[in-house]
């Protein structure tokens, strides 16, 4: 199984590449509409079911990635910090507070939107958004935060990093070419609206 690099998966880090990154020592705020917000270690987080998922990661860019992504389903994730009724948006913040996106709960919940470690078997690099991510391969890749240090539950949306220089908020994904790079960047096309299966 291929990792992101030998693939040659971009690596996108529009507010700057964060460097090296303790993945030992990895804490991520949970804060909002919860029960109990809580600061969650990297051993707590192994600790928590671990879900793979076979699954694509598409850029609004227009292209492709598809592999086994491992980590933390949000729905446990957000099952474990007793998420209220009111929370209706998850905001992702990356490293460095500047990136952060959110998506609807309705969108956390499905079955394989992940806080995600690791990719074919390797924990991810800080190139990839190492030690921990969100994967959410239902929306453009934009809504997928890399290197999350925080998520707060919100009961009302409110525009990312992506969103307030033009990238659409719902994040849909649309019709159109697309490069596979499990298939040497060859060009296929998404065929509707939704989560791309090719
Ligand atoms: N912190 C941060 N997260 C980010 C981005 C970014 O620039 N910074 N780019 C997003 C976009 S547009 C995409 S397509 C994916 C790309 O993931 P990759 O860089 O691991 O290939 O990360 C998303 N998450
Ligand atoms: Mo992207």
């Amino acid at each position: 199984m291929k990792t992101l690099a030998e693939m040659h998966t971009p690596i996108f880090w529009a507010e700057g590449h964060p460097g090296a990154l303790d993945r030992e020592n990895w804490e991520i705020k949970i804060t909002g509409a919860c029960e109990r917000p809580q600061t969650l270690s990297w051993s707590q987080l192994l600790a928590l079911p671990q879900t793979e998922v076979e699954s694509r990661l598409t850029s609004v860019t227009r292209w492709s990635v598809n592999g086994l992504w491992k980590g933390v389903t949000l729905k446990d994730l957000l099952q474990s910090v007793g998420v209220l009724p009111s929370c209706r948006f998850v905001r992702f913040w990356s490293v460095g507070l500047i990136y952060d996106t959110s998506i609807p709960i309705e969108i956390a919940l499905k079955e394989k939107s992940l806080l995600a470690h690791s990719f074919n078997g390797e924990f991810l690099t800080e190139d990839y958004g190492g030690p921990v991510r969100g994967f959410i391969p239902y929306l453009w890749g934009y809504k997928s935060a890399k290197s999350v240090v925080r998520i707060e539950l919100m009961e009302y949306y409110v525009s990312g990093f992506w969103e307030l220089r033009g990238y659409t908020d719902s994040a849909k994904i649309e019709a159109g070419p697309c490069l596979d790079l499990n298939d040497d960047g060859a060009i296929k096309e998404i065929e509707g609206p939704g989560e791309v299966f090719f």
